[in-house]
């Protein structure tokens, strides 16, 4: 009997966890709620959070049971492993020496360590996975800019970043004419940013933040899905990107998920460390690392000494 049912296929884009347990929970009851069929991570699994060894065994139980099928480390996961984190900042140098010690001798920082063996950058199909850029090669670091983009489109293919942070979709052939440089932090060229809500979801709730469709059959794009544990775009909600097939066409979408940020926040007050004050406030702000007339402090945000 022909069925009636549209065909429904959705792969979840993750990046950025930073050891923010509370809202890799909240991005993975949403993922379950989609009906997703496998998940990719973009790396940077540690790094900044307080719980760097729940996250990774949570994505290590993913493995095991097949929903995860394929991750990237980051330079954050590569500070574990090379120890080699001089060009960190302070306040993710201090968390890294941190990270280092409460991961030393486990089973989770030798699958860190056995992900910083494999390649930088992965080839699944139509989508290349990379956390920072495909060109200048990976383990150099960049960001996504203007003189490195056109090294960073693959023709006819799907390109899925992290890194940043900050989510955003860039088309090489965005008017259907000639490509336009692009760049993360400027105006010049033809990206998108998908609209920032400035305040976070109720816990557990979430919502789709934009919705795109593909209308070539064979993109050439690259999108950065946003980051999990520590969005920097003015957007508090945890975050990932949806790659959806609905019939015969294809929707970038991106979610937003409220968690318990306060029990994130309270994890760094208790962890002690000099920058946790500063990154629990960025936990709430989206990115910021101050309190102001628009990001206002929250009636419990604890005292950190
Ligand atoms: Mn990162």
């Amino acid at each position: 009997m022909p069925s009636n049912k549209p065909y429904y296929h959705a792969i979840a884009f993750i990046s950025d966890i930073h050891g923010n347990l509370e809202a890799l929970e909240a991005i993975l009851d949403d993922i379950k709620r989609q009906q997703v069929s496998s998940i990719y991570c973009l790396g940077d699994i540690v790094g900044y959070g307080p719980d760097p060894m729940a996250c990774t065994r949570r994505l290590m139980d993913l493995v095991e049971s097949k929903q995860l099928i394929a991750t990237v480390a980051g330079n954050h996961d590569y500070g574990v492993c090379d120890q080699d984190i001089s060009n960190f900042s302070s306040s993710a140098k201090e968390v890294m020496e941190w990270t280092i010690n409460e991961m030393q001798g486990t089973d989770e920082a030798g699958y860190i360590r056995e992900l910083c063996q494999k390649e930088l950058i992965k080839k699944i199909g139509r989508f290349w996975l990379v956390h920072s850029t495909l060109n200048p090669s990976p383990e150099k670091w960049e960001y996504l800019k203007t003189k490195n983009a056109g090294e960073n489109f693959q023709d006819r293919k799907i390109v899925f970043v992290g890194h940043s942070h900050v989510p955003a979709i860039y088309s090489k052939y965005s008017a259907g004419k000639d490509w336009h440089p692009i760049s993360l932090f400027g105006n010049d060229g033809h990206y998108f940013l998908p609209p920032a809500q400035k305040t976070m979801l109720p816990r557990g709730k979430s919502s789709k933040s934009y919705r795109l469709e593909v209308n070539d059959p064979f993109p050439t794009m690259i999108i950065n899905a946003g980051s999990v544990g520590q969005p920097r775009d003015n957007n508090p909600n945890a975050r990932y990107a949806l790659y959806i097939t609905i019939d015969y066409k294809s929707y970038i979408e991106y979610r937003q998920v409220g968690y318990d940020v306060q029990k994130t926040v309270d994890k760094h007050k208790k962890r002690g460390l000099s920058c946790d004050e500063r990154l629990a406030t960025r936990l709430c702000t989206g990115g910021n690392t101050r309190f102001d007339s628009e990001f206002k402090k929250p009636d419990w945000f604890p005292a950190f000494s």
